[in-house]
């Protein structure tokens, strides 16, 4: 017989979205219990994004929770290689204020450190989470604990933390939802490696493709390299990735270091409509998948668990309108990011002679990184989507 318990929210996924949405319900006084599939020392070394942008900042400060930026610096400008010219693209807003590069480690681990520090409920290594009669007033999902023994938690609403792999968007019946996918025609090999890194988030672009370098830590940093659409990682032996982002990155001296990941995989975009069914609400990773090129994964689980957490708590007030507008209000923040995403892949790939360019296409691409460069207009509202405040 599983031992059953209740609470307000019974959020499934203690990553990103799931970790923030419990950190702002539990300082608006609701409760809330995660059930994370992984111990919690996975959760912590996982390695993925860098950057929070500004409203993302904004939002943690506002909400008392600044202290889980650890202590990052702010992110004022981008580097753009064009053909080995180097361009700074400004990352400020008018009033001066900036996104901060910060490893979604770090953030993960704070979260954590901060939730537990609060008396929140954060369950780990929980198996065989299932949900059940979502389009219920009374939802409940079932899993396995630590010990092996079978629990049940009933919740007014459950929200869906769990990534595209996860069990959530699985537990909605065929038709409820649409899928709106898009192939962005190319993949990325990407690095991990214990080497210096760079001064401001780099890209390149030239003759010899597509290649970035990013912050992870003071001796730590991520590559990306544009790479053929059918490559493996048995194509790159480690000779040749530092050959090639040498050359792309335009620097025989660039600071090598042990390779401690790498991996290739497709540019791709997913939007799944609407982002709710029933009693579940779906956040971040399990609603959409953007492609890395704008850095907006990380920030747009972040925006859903705001909308979500705000509405949770208008209803507690009695307020049921932030529920029925979760989906709508998400999903506007979604494509329009998808858009901003989508602009920089065409235009930093675009603007590569890599294979089989095209020469018309190519010439687009560098007009439009030039009037980038030279149009305070053009940087401006490049610089607002940037910062997430468009
Ligand atoms: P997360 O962070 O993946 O968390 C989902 C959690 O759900 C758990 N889980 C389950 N728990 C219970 N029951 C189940 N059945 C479960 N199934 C899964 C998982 O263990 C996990 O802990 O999703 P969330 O919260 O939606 O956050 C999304 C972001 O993590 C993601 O968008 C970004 O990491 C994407 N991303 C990047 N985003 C950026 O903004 N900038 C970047 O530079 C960037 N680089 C990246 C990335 C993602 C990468 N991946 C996925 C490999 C680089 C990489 C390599």
């Amino acid at each position: 017989m599983a031992q059953r318990e209740t609470t307000t929210v019974a959020i499934i996924g203690g990553g990103v979205s799931g970790l923030t949405a419990a950190s702002l319900l539990k300082r608006s006084g609701v409760d809330s219990i995660i059930l994370e599939s992984r111990p919690r020392d996975y959760v912590e070394e996982r390695q993925r994004a860098g950057f929070v942008e500004y409203r993302g900042v904004r939002m943690f400060e506002e909400r008392g929770l600044g202290h889980v930026l650890g202590d990052t610096r702010a992110n004022t400008s981008i580097e753009i290689l064009v053909d080995g010219e180097s361009h700074l693209v400004d990352q400020r807003d008018p009033t001066g204020e900036a996104g901060r590069i910060c490893p979604q480690t770090l953030l993960v681990r704070n979260l954590i450190a901060d939730l537990l520090t609060e008396g929140g409920d954060l369950r780990f290594a929980a198996e065989d989470v299932a949900l059940h009669g979502l389009d219920s007033d009374s939802p409940s999902v079932t899993y396995t604990d630590q010990e092996g023994n079978p629990r049940e938690i009933e919740a007014a609403f459950v929200a869906g933390c769990d990534g595209d792999h996860g069990v959530s968007r699985a537990s909605v019946p065929e038709g409820a939802m649409t899928a709106y996918s898009f192939d962005h025609g190319f993949s990325w090999l990407t690095v991990l490696a214990n080497a210096a890194p760079p001064r401001h988030p780099l890209f390149a672009v030239g003759k010899n493709g597509y290649a970035a370098h990013f912050f992870r830590g003071p001796k730590q940093s991520r590559f990306y390299l544009g790479c053929g659409r059918d490559d493996q990682a048995a194509d790159w032996p480690e000779a040749r990735i530092w050959q090639q982002l040498k050359a792309r990155l335009g620097r025989d001296d660039l600071p090598t270091g042990e390779i401690t990941d790498i991996d290739i995989f497709p540019l791709r975009s997913l939007v799944h409509e609407p982002m709710t069914y029933g009693r579940l609400f779906l956040l971040g990773d399990a609603a959409h998948i953007i492609s890395p090129m704008g850095a907006k994964g990380m920030n747009l689980a972040l925006y859903d668990a705001d909308v979500f957490a705000r509405a949770v708590s208008d209803y507690s007030q009695g307020d049921e309108t932030g529920l029925r507008s979760y989906s709508g209000t998400c999903l506007a923040r979604t494509w329009n990011y998808q858009e901003y995403s989508r602009w920089m892949t065409e235009t930093l790939h675009g603007a590569c002679d890599g294979a089989e360019p095209d020469p018309f296409l190519a010439r687009l691409a560098k007009a439009r990184l030039n009037r980038l460069f030279t149009s305070q207009a053009a940087e401006l509202a490049y610089t607002e989507l940037a910062l997430g405040l468009a």
